[in-house]
């Protein structure tokens, strides 16, 4: 199911909220960061002061030469943090799927409570009247079915915007940009794209992956899928553990059906081990799979009683990975398991099974023995294929991607 992201960003924050505190401010060219005298950088500026070229990071100096008549102020931490806390609570009015990111930005997952407003559309004005009838500040959003297609929108719909972007449309819509648009993508990954002739995010989107690897490493493969629309990560509310997942890349893809159990069998422990150290009895337990041309899918299935062990959540995970390599004859390039609907123990029904508690049993002395000498230890014989494949780090694999070698 198509999901709905939003990425909300508030315009010129730091100056934005002295501005509500001291209204002349409105409307002039004013630069938080401190006065022009002082060294430092320009930490917010007005967008009247950025018509003349001013931005973050800029030494006040620069600023000051660039455009002597603006206003300097030092600002006032605490004022900020008192406005961004007002910000988040009315948020999460909208979504209980709410993830602040920084102090002015957030992701919410919109995905299904839209209907309560008529529209997407609809609930998105209602986010930014509020923030601006209650806190007297702008927000801009963008709407997609990810955060990286959001997160551009947002921006690019700045100041006071909202730009939605339908689902499918993502690719067509960051096509143009150029590269810097892109989060993630820094003035050094930026100065190498260029050299490989690459200036926009189609182009990026239209290198090919072999070569961005050889580039980037791993972060290649995430830039490819980026400049693609395509992002998966999801909105992750702070706190309270929802769900625990691992996941990784194949050097190269593969259907090699005992390689695969092998590589989901090391996963499974690496999420049962922690939930375990979690203290969680996790029902519902997910398979990911992305297929050679980028595909992704993910199956489900949920537990009759919550489980921590690793042969539960193995077990799991095969009989979905076996019904999905008998749905689809792709090459898979990646694999993952997860687990969520998470609890705590309560009294366990199978506790009672004696051959269930030498298995909970078995696990915990595992962990004890992983926590001394490292995860890799201990290995049941399904994960020793493993260890003639990928090289051993810290007590873990090295497997290639970021999400994981955790
Ligand atoms: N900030 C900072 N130093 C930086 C960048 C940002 O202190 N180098 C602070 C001041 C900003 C706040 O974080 O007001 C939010 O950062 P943004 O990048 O979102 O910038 P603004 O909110 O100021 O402007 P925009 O309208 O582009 O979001
Ligand atoms: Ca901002």
């Amino acid at each position: 199911m198509a999901r709905t992201i939003m990425h909300i960003d508030l315009d010129a924050f730091f100056v934005s909220v002295e501005q509500v505190l001291n209204p002349e401010l409105k409307g002039k060219m004013v630069v938080v960061g401190g006065k022009p005298d002082r060294r430092g950088v320009v930490a917010s500026a007005s967008y009247e002061a950025r018509a003349f070229g001013l931005h973050a990071g800029m030494p006040l100096s620069t600023a000051t030469r660039l455009c002597p008549q603006a206003i300097f102020i030092e600002g006032n931490f605490s004022r900020y943090s008192e406005a961004s806390e007002k910000f988040m609570a009315i948020l999460a009015d909208f979504s209980p799927f709410l993830e602040p990111m920084g102090i002015d930005e957030a992701y919410l997952d919109a995905t299904g409570f839209e209907s309560l407003y008529g529209s997407i559309l609809q609930m998105a004005k209602a986010i930014k009247q509020r923030v601006k009838d209650e806190l007297g500040l702008r927000a801009s959003i963008g709407i997609a079915s990810n955060k990286v297609v959001a997160k551009v929108a947002s921006d690019l719909s700045k100041p006071d915007g909202l730009i939605i972007v339908e689902a499918g449309k993502g690719c067509s819509f960051l096509s143009p940009l150029p590269i810097n648009k892109l989060p993630g993508i820094g003035k050094k990954t930026e100065q190498v794209l260029k050299g490989l002739g690459v200036n926009t995010i189609g182009e990026l989107a239209n290198m090919p992956l072999d070569i961005l690897k050889s580039h980037f490493g791993v972060f290649g493969e995430v830039l490819y899928q980026f400049a693609n629309g395509i992002d998966d990560r999801e909105v992750e509310t702070p706190g309270e553990t929802k769900s625990i997942s691992r996941e990784t890349t194949f050097a190269s893809d593969t259907r090699d059906r005992a390689f695969l159990k092998a590589t989901l069998r090391y996963l499974s422990e690496r999420v049962s081990a922690e939930l375990r150290e979690r203290g969680k009895l996790a029902r519902c337990v997910t398979l990911k799979l992305r297929y050679t041309d980028f595909t992704t899918i993910t199956r489900h299935y949920t537990l009759k009683y919550g489980d921590d062990a690793d042969q539960a959540i193995f077990d799991t995970g095969v009989r979905l990975l076996n019904k999905a390599l008998t749905a689809d004859k792709q090459l898979i390039r990646l694999i993952g398991v997860g687990v969520s609907s998470l609890a705590e123990p309560e009294r366990q029904l199978d506790m009672l099974d004696s051959s269930a508690q030498r298995r909970r049993q078995l696990d915990r002395t595992i962990d004890r023995i992983r926590k001394r000498y490292g995860f890799t230890a201990i290995q049941t014989g399904r994960t020793l294929r493993l260890k003639d494949i990928f090289p051993e780090t810290e007590g873990g694999y090295t497997l290639h991607t970021p999400s994981l070698s955790r």
